[in-house]
């Protein structure tokens, strides 16, 4: 495949796996005998604020303890040196894409660092734990929940990721089972527009036939042989 002018990339947990943050739905998906499905609700967090808080605390104080792997600086490398355009799609709420240096980045699922009011609707960079109830610095409430998107709410930024679909010439996937929509659905929706699709993931996903190309193999190998 000759290297086109326009590229999306789509990153999922598998590109951060190997900085060792635990991926969805590997090795039995649970956190403390809770499935994600169970916790990454609006509704669990009204049925039990503190479970989900403590849950969204401990990511977020491990995430700070991790580093970018030799997948995120490959990417950080594309996003230098790529003369068209491009964008990284990722559905991972850490900053590791960016700690490794890449700026052309869109977290649809929100971000671990930051807190949304829901009082005032305020963002706030948030390194510390939600669970003691802080006040927020725009409004002082007390209604910090973490910025992150939860199954039934809608993704961030929808049109602009649909736009540069629309423009693209290239769709990468990285580490993403193909299990949670929408971007589960964008290789069909890039198939559609007649844009090239390429998967690069530890295993077959669930969108796997879709793709024209798949590579099997650790994203810390994948990545760096696909962007030199
Ligand atoms: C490696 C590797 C290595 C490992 N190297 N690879 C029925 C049908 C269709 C849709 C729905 C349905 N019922 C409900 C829905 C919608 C729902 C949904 O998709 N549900 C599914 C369960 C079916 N989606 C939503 O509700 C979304 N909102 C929505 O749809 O709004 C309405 C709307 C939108 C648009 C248009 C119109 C209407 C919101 C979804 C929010 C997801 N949120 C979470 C939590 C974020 C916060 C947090 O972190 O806690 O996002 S859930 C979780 O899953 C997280 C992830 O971003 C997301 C995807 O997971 P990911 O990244 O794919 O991880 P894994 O673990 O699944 O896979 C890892 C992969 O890596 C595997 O393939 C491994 O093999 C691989 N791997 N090591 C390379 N070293």
């Amino acid at each position: 495949m000759g290297k086109p002018a326009n590229i999306v990339v789509l990153t999922g947990a598998g590109v951060s796996a190997e900085s060792g943050i635990d991926t969805f739905r590997d090795g039995g998906g649970l956190w403390e005998q809770h499935r994600v499905e169970d916790v990454a609700t609006p509704e669990a967090f009204e049925r039990d604020p503190n479970l989900v808080l403590r849950f969204y605390d401990m990511r977020r104080a491990a995430i700070q303890t991790k580093l970018p792997n030799p997948a995120h600086d490959a990417l950080a490398r594309l996003d230098r040196e790529w003369r068209g355009k491009l964008l990284i799609v990722t559905q991972n709420v850490d900053d590791l894409h960016e700690r490794a240096g890449a700026a052309r980045v869109l977290h649809m699922h929100g971000e671990h660092l930051n807190a949304w009011c829901t009082y005032c609707d305020g963002r706030s960079r948030w390194t510390g734990p939600l669970i003691d109830r802080p006040a927020c610095p725009r409004c002082g409430s007390r209604a910090l929940r973490p910025d992150v998107v939860w199954f039934g709410e809608m993704p961030y930024r929808m049109d602009e990721i649909h736009a540069a679909l629309g423009e693209a010439d290239l769709f990468v996937s990285i580490g993403t089972s193909g299990a949670v929509y929408p971007a589960a659905g964008y290789v069909r929706l890039a198939r559609e527009m007649g844009v090239q699709t390429l998967e690069l993931n530890l295993e077959r996903s669930q969108g796997s036939a879709w793709f024209h190309e798949t590579r099997l193999g650790p994203a810390s190998e994948l990545v760096p042989a696909w962007v030199d």
